[in-house]
């Protein structure tokens, strides 16, 4: 009896490490490129586009560090690099919407120059196979016209090309360079629409520095499709330098713990709701005087 309880318990045990491993195998990263090996596609991939259309080493090159392992990719302006995540374009709604995200160099010597600035692009698809729209995260140096404070100014928008978006308000201003990581996350709304939270976050892409959501109303689902393509779409800047580039696709990831994006219907968060209910207690108290 003892020997079948023990028994039983070691069953238990096998079955919950079981039912964890199924959980971390369930939860996966579909597509990533770390650039390990200095290649930008497989040996043999008959078509490296799905991956990235340049490559570079640490040879000669600033940063002295990749993001993760020897390799980053380098994009070399005018016509930059760009990559299909891995997949082809997406012309239906994966349940659970997916996520994209790269680790990209804000190099400290381009603030030598005002307005330095390039464009990274995760564009979204149509259920015919054609472009929706570009999402475009702009990144300039200062402009003393604009806004004279020396660092990075970073905005959300729907187009690419040298702007004065960055300087917008609601721009995040960084003050140092080094490894940043950008991550698009497209997610339908409480109201059925399709929304895309852009994040900046630090290199390790645990803490969030700024999201805007693109476009704020949303597109209809029947207009999406999904994935398109990630560019750096234009720049200013000879050499762009990048690393792990993720391409997630739903059900199987959740929504950050920093996700503050505009829904449908925003939740509060769990303080503001404190604050609420403090200022309810307060409105009865003054009816009750
Ligand atoms: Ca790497
Ligand atoms: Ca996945």
């Amino acid at each position: 009896m003892k020997t079948a309880m023990k028994h039983g318990l070691v069953m238990l045990g096998a079955g919950l490490v079981m039912a964890l491993a199924n959980s971390a195998a369930g939860a996966m990263v579909d597509w990533s490129w770390g650039f390990e090996g200095g290649t930008a596609a497989p040996v043999g991939d008959p078509t490296p586009s799905n991956y990235w259309t340049e490559t570079g080493t640490l040879v000669g090159n600033d940063p002295a560090v990749a993001h993760s392992g020897n390799y980053f990719g380098v994009s070399v302006a005018p016509d930059g690099s760009f990559t299909r995540w891995g997949a082809p374009y997406g012309t239906v709604w994966p349940t659970g919407g997916f996520k994209q995200q790269i680790a990209i160099y804000l190099d400290p010597a381009w603030l030598g120059t005002n307005h330095a600035w390039l464009d990274w692009d995760t564009a979204l698809n149509r259920p015919s196979n054609s472009a929706l729209h570009d999402n475009v995260f702009e990144i300039a140096t200062q402009d003393p016209a604009y806004k004279s404070g020396v660092g990075f100014y970073i905005n959300a928008s729907s187009n690419a090309g040298w702007s004065t978006r960055p300087y917008d308000p609601g721009y995040l201003y960084l003050a140092t360079g080094g490894w940043y990581v950008f991550r698009s996350t497209f997610y339908q709304g409480l109201d059925g629409r399709v929304y895309l939270d852009m994040q900046v976050l630090d290199t390790t892409g645990t803490t969030q520095l700024a999201v805007w959501t693109n476009p704020v109303t949303g597109d209809a689902m029947a207009d999406v499709g999904g994935n398109r393509y990630g560019w750096f779409a234009g720049a200013s800047i000879a050499e762009i330098y990048f690393d792990d580039s993720i391409m997630d696709v739903g059900p199987d990831f959740t929504i950050d713990p920093t996700y503050v994006g505009i829904m449908a219907t925003p939740l509060p968060e769990p303080a503001a709701l404190t604050l609420l209910a403090l200022a309810a207690g307060g409105l009865i108290s003054r009816r009750r005087k």
